[in-house]
């Protein structure tokens, strides 16, 4: 039968040099109406980003159609913070033009370099557990695996770090005014996110009537898949006030009001929350807890229903993964919308419910295990209240049923009677997810053995470990442009898809011409980072030094400090004998404190005043200078990785769950000093222990340790040494013009992190990091061994295990429109009747 149906066509964009020099132009006139002779270079990079985006949006169109031509199972994946650093350099690689673009610009007179630096990088995440969630971004759109990331559209990120006076200070960051030309506002996608109010009874069915609404707003980025036809998205919500609440207010002519009820509302989406403990218990951070997981779940649903018929086979269809706790609330807001918008029965709803959750764990830490006052969740959220109690009583009463006793019903009840009756999410996450997981081996079995020892026992099917990952494309391709020329030289570029492909260097690290080019890869690494210092700080290091680079949140449990005692160490030692062989080094810490955290912003300030005092100590003679860059982020962390010489991995054992820049700087070539902690465990088994540097106590020694009940005095009686380090701390030394600044403020003499216990075998591992040092063609067999031995690490391995073995996900099929066509789909480039 004749369609009449009426038939279009589309220009594919195109990627030859000529094209995409034509096209930037035409996207700086027609999209950003800019005149080229008066443009800056923000404007040629928005320019260049729409015509990137053209080329995903492209693979988007295709996955789109892929995904509803396959009914394929789908992966969500919320999170509260994503770390996605700069979308230009890696949309272009994903998507195989970035020759191409820096020729185009070459050919325009503009520096490529200077354009690929104004973009700023968003902030939207703490650190970790962010970026761990934007490389697995990467991996998924790579391996073909239809996912949607969802997160929220913060107006401020991470705030930017000044140092001023050696001391951190704080400065907004407003990353939105760059109006970066990477996202789609999406008006259609408005979603009703409802808080507080009352809950009732009408014939046995709860009705909630909530007192207040926004709207959230999606704004999604494309994920380009590394080298194929796929394009995932991430979708960030905004809060925008909803017309329907604020009405009566205006009706009234209460204009004050309704502005101010406005901005109340339009709050929930106004700042990214710090990973300390001093906001614990906020109320905004709820509510936005609840505006990500209610907005992202009705989206969830409705895409669902775009598709299929009705709800009956949402758990064979999709897979929703829970970043840490914080998603924790789409567990009961799925309940709700089963229940009392789309009329299922509890259990069903539940049983449901039960097959779609997954949830990872990212600390075991008790200060961020997250809990809520029973009342606070009551006043914002009375309906999720009531679902989660009844979760708990459904939960308690079969086990009661099984035979527990109450001691252990008492302990894993999600309600926490004896702190003045709090939520715990982490049971409710354990409890509504079938399967569990930590983020490296040691991490996975020691939180079956802690904090979920009894859920182990209930649930013992579901735990489980996925040691963490890093994107090879922004972690080596883009990060290391030198080391990635070399590499496929010698082995081809399949390494970007197939990380394990980098065991094949392992041929060459007795080879000598391959090794002088793997140093001097390194050497013009530190060359770019020392003329970054030189520039933004003006302190000369010498790039011959080994470059000793600690890069991470500033955090007691990371050890910061360590480091820092280890500096002074050494700067004492080369006083009292400066003839000795010295192996020069250049000390760098980058990494920010959260604002209330006073601890770790006093560390900062120690680390500047050592800085100061030692770099500008003519005696040492450039054998040690410290620096302090601020501000880490992606963008520099892609800067200072690739130029590490050592990698400084110095949690106290147990308390880093994974880590993953001891992945980056290991792929980069930096040897790890390093406990036995995280994935710091897994490096040492693929490198071997002749490369990497293993040192401090055990967990087990921790735990002994604290349970005889640590002294640190005892560390320093024993240790004439360490007694002076911390003597010249506390008295001053490294702050004459303020002596009493570090007499109380460091803990050092609680010391709970148990920096003292390791502090001589800190010291002594160091001696061994200097020796081999002195060997250059030994150590650089070493660093090409750390490289060669990274596949493992690669996010796309992580994600391939989460896929196979949590998700049951596969991947998309190749696009095929002829395919689609013979089988009359509805994807023929043309319109429907009707629209
Ligand atoms: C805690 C909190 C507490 C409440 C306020 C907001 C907030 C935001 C973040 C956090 C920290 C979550 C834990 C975390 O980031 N863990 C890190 O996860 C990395 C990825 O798995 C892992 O490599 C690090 O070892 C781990 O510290």
């Amino acid at each position: 039968m004749p369609s009449n149906k009426i038939k279009f066509s589309y220009n594919a964009p195109a990627r030859d040099v000529e094209s995409l020099k034509a096209t930037i132009v035409s996207k700086l006139i027609y999209n950003l109406c800019c005149e080229p002779s008066e443009a800056k270079l923000t404007n040629w990079l928005n320019a260049a980003l729409y015509t990137v985006r053209d080329l995903s949006a492209q693979s988007r169109l295709h996955t789109r159609r892929a995904i509803k031509h396959e009914k394929s199972r789908r992966v969500y994946y919320l999170s509260m913070e994503f770390l996605m650093g700069r979308a230009f350099s890696n949309a272009l690689i994903a998507e195989n033009v970035y020759e191409a673009m820096k020729q185009a610009f070459t050919e325009l007179g503009l520096d490529f370099d200077a354009i690929l630096n104004q973009e700023e990088d968003p902030g939207l995440g703490n650190g970790g557990l962010g970026r761990l969630a934007a490389c697995f971004l990467d991996s998924l759109a790579t391996l073909r695996i239809p996912a949607t990331g969802y997160g929220i559209r913060y107006d401020y990120g991470m705030f930017k770090q000044e140092i001023e006076n050696g001391r951190q200070v704080e400065k907004p960051d407003g990353w939105l005014a760059q109006n970066i030309a990477w996202e789609y506002n999406r008006p259609s996608k408005k979603i009703p996110i409802r808080f507080g109010g009352q809950i009732y009874y009408e014939n046995n069915k709860c009705i909630w009537k909530p007192s207040d609404e926004v709207v959230a707003l999606g704004y999604d980025q494309l994920i380009p898949g590394y080298d194929n036809d796929i394009a995932n998205t991430l979708r960030l919500w905004s809060a925008q006030s909803s017309d329907a609440f604020s009405l009566n207010d205006f009706n009234r002519g209460d204009y004050f009001a309704a502005m101010e009820k406005q901005n109340f509302s339009e709050n929930v989406s106004r700042v990214l929350y710090p990973d300390d403990s001093t906001t614990a218990g906020r109320e905004l951070r709820l509510r936005q807890e609840h505006f990500l997981t209610s907005a992202s779940v009705q989206d969830i649903l409705r895409r669902h229903l775009d598709i299929f018929d009705n709800l009956d086979n949402l758990a064979d269809k999709v897979a929703i993964h829970l970043n840490d706790t914080h998603p924790v609330l789409a567990i009961p807001e799925l309940m709700r919308l089963l229940i009392d918008e789309h009329g299922y029965e509890w259990t069903q709803a539940w049983e449901m419910c039960c097959k779609i959750f997954s949830y990872t764990n990212h600390t075991l830490m008790s200060e961020a295990l997250e809990t809520w006052p029973i009342e606070m969740l009551g006043t914002i959220l009375p309906r999720h209240l009531q679902i989660i109690l009844e979760i708990n009583e459904y939960f308690l009463n079969g086990l009661r049923a099984q035979g527990y006793g109450e001691d252990l019903i008492r302990r894993v009840s999600i309600i926490d009677e004896d702190n003045g009756r709090r939520v715990r999410m982490a049971w409710l996450a354990v409890i509504g997810s079938y399967k569990i997981n930590g983020v490296a081996k040691i991490h996975s079995d020691l939180m079956v053995k802690s904090i979920f020892a009894d859920f182990a026992k209930i649930y013992p099917d579901r735990f489980t470990n996925v040691t963490n990952g890093v994107t090879p494309r922004r972690w080596l391709a883009i990060a290391n442009p030198g080391l990635s020329a070399l590499i496929d030289s010698r082995i081809g570029k399949g390494w970007r898809k197939d990380l394990e492909e980098l065991s094949k260097l392992n041929q060459f690290v007795d080879d000598e011409s391959f090794l002088q080019d793997f140093q001097r890869v390194k050497f013009a690494n530190k060359q770019r980072l020392a003329d970054y210092i030189k520039t933004n700080l003006g302190i000369e290091v010498n790039p011959h030094a080994l470059f000793d680079v600690q890069v991470k949140r500033i955090h007691e449990y990371k050890r910061q400090l360590l480091n820092v005692l280890h500096i002074i160490y050494r700067y004492n030692q080369i006083l009292q004998n400066p003839d000795a062989d010295w192996t020069p080094r250049v000390f760098i810490f980058a990494g920010k404190a959260a604002s209330a955290y006073h601890t770790a912003k006093k560390i900062i300030n120690l680390i500047n005043d050592v800085a100061n005092v030692i770099n500008n100590d003519g005696r040492i003679r450039d054998l040690i200078k410290v620096v302090f860059i601020p501000n880490y982020g992606v963008s520099l962390a892609q800067i200072i990785i690739p130029a590490a010489d050592l990698s400084e991995q110095i949690s106290l054992a147990g308390t880093e769950a994974s880590g993953t820049s001891n992945m980056k700087f290991a792929l980069n070539g930096a040897l790890t000093v390093g406990t036995l902690d995280g994935a710091n465990v897994e490096i040492l088994n693929m490198v071997g222990q002749e490369n990497v540097f293993i040192f401090g106590n055990t967990v087990e020694q921790v735990e002994a340790l604290r349970a005889k009940g640590y002294s640190p005095f005892e560390f320093f009686e024993k240790d004439p040494q360490l007694h002076e380090i911390v003597q010249q701390i506390t008295s001053g030394r490294f702050s004459p013009q303020d002596v009493m600044r570090y007499q109380n403020e460091l803990n050092l003499f609680s010391d709970y992190y148990q920096v003292m216990a390791d502090f001589r075998s800190y010291v002594e591992i160091q001696k061994q990091v200097d020796q081999h040092y002195r060997n250059p063609q030994a150590w650089a067999k070493s660093a090409l061994i750390n490289t060669a031995n990274m596949g493992y690490f690669s996010s796309d391995r992580s994600i391939i295990d989460y896929a196979e073995n949590i998700w049951k996900v596969g991947p998309l099929l190749s696009y095929d429109k002829e395919v689609y066509e013979a089988e009359n789909c509805v994807f023929e480039d043309e319109l429907p009747e009707k629209i």
